[in-house]
């Protein structure tokens, strides 16, 4: 029952469930357990209460060490998945009800609710009984598959509201601030699962023994570079780039720079910087007979690890980088456009976004330097040190509440005029 729950002890390494600010009788206001359909909304009040734990990858790589405990992560996966999934489910409903009410966003979140029951049927089993710890991770698994195609079901979600209302600056803010959050959300939910299915499940990882799980304790960013550009050239193998990797060895001599990461995190950041780098070179340089090279910097420093991937391909306008990464304006090339008037961003799809969310999951960042006419730098900040990377998870509050309503007050700069001025209004008369 949901009452044995809060007696179990949280790991050693993690704090006791954290209820929000304020007072909040526990006893009082639990759902029973075993969970009619109608029920789970009285849940969702309920672990929304909890502030979701981000763990930082110590922790991560304590759940997989020697003396790892399948018991201890079944123990808090089942209380901080929940609180992780009511927490983003309370975000959803705070969303415009024409975009709530798609047939997209009502399966999606018709998932969550779905995948919330199922964790919910272990709240009151037993974690001595292994039969109870194999199916709890037959259901992540089952669970993992449910949500593999959010990204394009909310994707068709919005398209469906942008066909029906014309695109506002406000609803693009409240699109892109709900979706950086529910994306990031989803981001550190499957980091959760992948972790305990790939600790858990009895098997070595023949091919990378030293990992856990999906982390790499000594991440060669170097060769993860090397590998995503080798891999970018199969796609696009007429394109002869060359990569100059430079290694900022200060003051580590020799010492290999790896970090504590995430490696599949870091192909798909990198594949998206090199996949765009390359198309913007290849665009501006169809006509000529050489490419100049995509340049690769990699450099370590006592906090951050930086890695910089800068192209020649022409750049883009100062004003336009916001759009790259926003969701409204990536989403789908408006096919209503004619042909030759095909918006210049079409075609980046979420990958940039999301490829920040990836960078910001572990407090790192992804940013752009463009100059239009020369090219662009794209620079990968990561956390160089494993106990500066701590998950950064959103959370259900009042500021949240606040950030959802929709601000009609009108701004206090001016709006430039295009008109010429009439100076005459302004002739002193003599
Ligand atoms: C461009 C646009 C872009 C986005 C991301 C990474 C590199 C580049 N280059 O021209």
């Amino acid at each position: 029952r949901l009452a044995t729950l809060r007696l179990v002890a949280p790991p050693s390494c993690l704090s006791s469930p954290s209820l929000k600010g304020g007072t909040y009788s526990l006893a009082s206001d639990l759902p029973a357990a075993s969970t009619p359909p109608q029920r789970v909304p009285k849940h969702i009040e309920h672990f929304s209460k909890f502030s979701p734990s981000p763990l930082s990858m110590k922790q991560f790589l304590d759940f997989g060490s020697i003396n790892a405990c399948e018991k201890t992560s079944f123990a808090f996966l089942r209380q901080e998945l929940p609180v992780r999934l009511s927490n983003i489910m309370k975000e959803i409903n705070l969303l415009p009800n024409r975009l709530l009410t798609t047939a997209s966003v009502q399966t999606v979140q018709s998932w969550y609710i779905q995948s919330l029951m199922e964790i919910l049927e272990f709240l009151d089993k037993n974690p001595d009984d292994f039969k109870v710890l194999g199916e709890f991770v037959d259901a992540l698994v089952t669970i993992r598959n449910r949500h593999n195609d959010v990204v394009p079901t909310m994707a068709q979600g919005i398209i469906e509201y942008k066909e029906a209302f014309p695109q506002d600056l406000v609803t693009n803010q409240n699109i892109q601030y709900f979706l950086d959050r529910f994306y990031m959300s989803r981001i550190s939910i499957r980091m959760l699962i992948n972790q305990h299915t790939l600790i858990f499940d009895g098997t070595l990882n023949p091919v990378h023994p030293n990992t856990i799980g999906s982390i790499d304790p000594q991440c060669e960013v170097g060769d993860v570079v090397q590998g995503e550009y080798e891999l970018c050239l199969l796609i696009k193998p007429f394109f002869f780039l060359c990569v100059s990797f430079c290694a900022g060895k200060k003051k580590k001599k020799n010492l290999p720079m790896s970090i504590v990461y995430v490696p599949s995190h870091l192909y798909h950041m990198l594949f998206e910087l090199f996949k765009n780098a390359m198309r913007a070179t290849i665009e501006t340089h169809d006509k000529s007979n050489t490419l100049p090279p995509i340049q690769v910097r990699v450099s370590l420093g006592d906090e951050d690890m930086s890695i910089k991937v800068s192209d020649k391909g022409g750049g883009v306008p100062f004003r336009r980088i916001e759009n790259l990464f926003s969701y409204m304006f990536s989403t789908a090339p408006a096919p209503q456009i004619g042909e030759h008037t095909r918006p210049p961003l079409a075609g980046f799809g979420y990958g940039l976004p999301i490829s920040r969310l990836y960078a910001q999951y572990f407090q790192g960042d992804l940013q752009l330097y463009s100059m239009e006419g020369h090219g662009t730098d794209a620079v990968i900040y990561l956390k160089a040190l494993s106990t500066d990377s701590i998950e950064r998870l959103p959370v259900y509050n009042k500021t949240t509440l606040k950030n959802y309503k929709v601000s009609q007050e009108v701004d206090d700069w001016c709006i430039p005029s295009k008109e010429p001025l009439d100076l005459s209004i302004c002739k002193v008369p003599k």
